[in-house]
């Protein structure tokens, strides 16, 4: 691990990932009681890509996000007891309670919609990118979405008028190998992702999606430039998503993929990787990061507890929020 960021630069980005880990191995823990109603995609195993993005990013900086949005919200600072709400269908939640796991929205931290058509919100966030830049307003427009999202028609019309105006825009692409059961080699010829930017002219990297430091660094690169009007840049991470892809369960029984690789993949999880490496740097003790780890598991227990006892919407609200004010 380099020792160009500061110590707490470190911390935040283990905090990051930790939260995210933590939050939704809880999800797993308690989705069997079926009182979260809502289809939930989890990004256990690919924590790096949302905090090693989104600790480059502030507040006027908007996210837009898939399916699988838990990671990339809370690294974008939402709120946890606002997407457990969510995910319970409360009238806390950061979508009121109308949109579950795979509809999270919160315009107070400018994380401004997931959602789970494929591709969908990749053009959303070109146009935000075309409004700052219209409006000359500060801060960047940041994408996220899978590898299966690039066959998409909507994601190369997006991609070449984001690079003919020079948009303030980040597309990050998650390539986690699959798309549902379908491996990337039965969907896509054998080519990189980041080509398919490069065609478009824009600015395109690549780089180990479980390697924080290597997520955070290349996006810090890819944003100096976009921030200083260069246009839009393009990130490949690799990566992979351990459970199912709906669900809170283990897969291994479908045959879809080898055991083999679920645990060589696992071998390079993220936040053990990063723990290990900040143990050996003297970054923290051990004794301070279980510290860290207790008070993470404690704001996630707090969360649940607020989530199961807030109400849920009342009924004379069904037809609010149908339009924009
Ligand atoms: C336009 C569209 N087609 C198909 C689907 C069904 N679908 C939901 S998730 C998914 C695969 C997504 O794979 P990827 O983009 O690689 O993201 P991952 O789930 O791997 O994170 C598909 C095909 C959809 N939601 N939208
Ligand atoms: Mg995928």
């Amino acid at each position: 691990m380099e020792n160009q960021f500061s110590n707490d630069t470190l911390i935040e980005l283990y905090k990051s990932m930790l939260l995210i880990r933590r939050a939704e191995e809880k999800i797993v823990e308690l989705y069997h009681e079926q009182e979260m109603r809502c289809p939930t995609h989890l990004c256990i195993g690919q924590e790096a890509v949302s905090a090693g993005v989104c600790l480059n990013l502030v507040k006027e900086d908007c996210v837009f996000s898939n399916h699988r949005a838990h990671g990339h919200y809370l690294a974008k600072g939402g709120s946890l007891k606002g997407m457990l709400a969510e995910l319970y269908g409360k009238a806390t939640g950061c979508s009121k309670g109308r949109g579950g796991s795979m509809h999270l929205i919160d315009l107070a931290v400018n994380f401004i919609a997931a959602t789970p058509l494929v591709a969908g919100t990749i053009p959303v966030a070109v146009g935000i990118a075309f409004a700052l830049k219209a409006q000359n307003k500060p801060g960047i427009s940041v994408a996220f979405f899978g590898d299966s999202a690039v066959e998409e028609g909507v994601f190369h019309e997006a991609l070449n008028f984001s690079s003919l105006h020079k948009l303030p825009v980040l597309f990050v692409c998650e390539n986690n190998l699959y798309a549902c059961q379908t491996s990337l080699p039965e969907r896509q010829p054998n080519r990189e992702i980041g080509k398919l930017a490069e065609a478009h002219a824009i600015q395109t990297y690549r780089a180990d999606g479980n390697d924080v430091i290597a997520v955070y660094e290349t996006t810090k690169k890819a944003i100096a430039n976009i921030r200083s009007g260069t246009g839009p840049a393009f990130i490949e991470f690799s990566t992979y998503r351990w459970l199912e892809h709906c669900g809170p369960n283990e897969d291994k029984d479908l045959g879809y993929r080898s055991e083999r690789e679920i645990l060589e993949w696992m071998e390079k999880c993220p936040i053990k990787r990063f723990k290990e490496a900040m143990l050996t740097k003297k970054v923290a003790t051990g004794e301070e990061l279980e510290k860290l780890d207790l008070e993470i598991m404690r704001e996630v227990e707090e969360a649940v507890a607020f989530a199961k006892k807030s109400p849920f919407p009342e009924k004379r609200a069904l037809h609010e929020y149908l339009y924009a004010d």
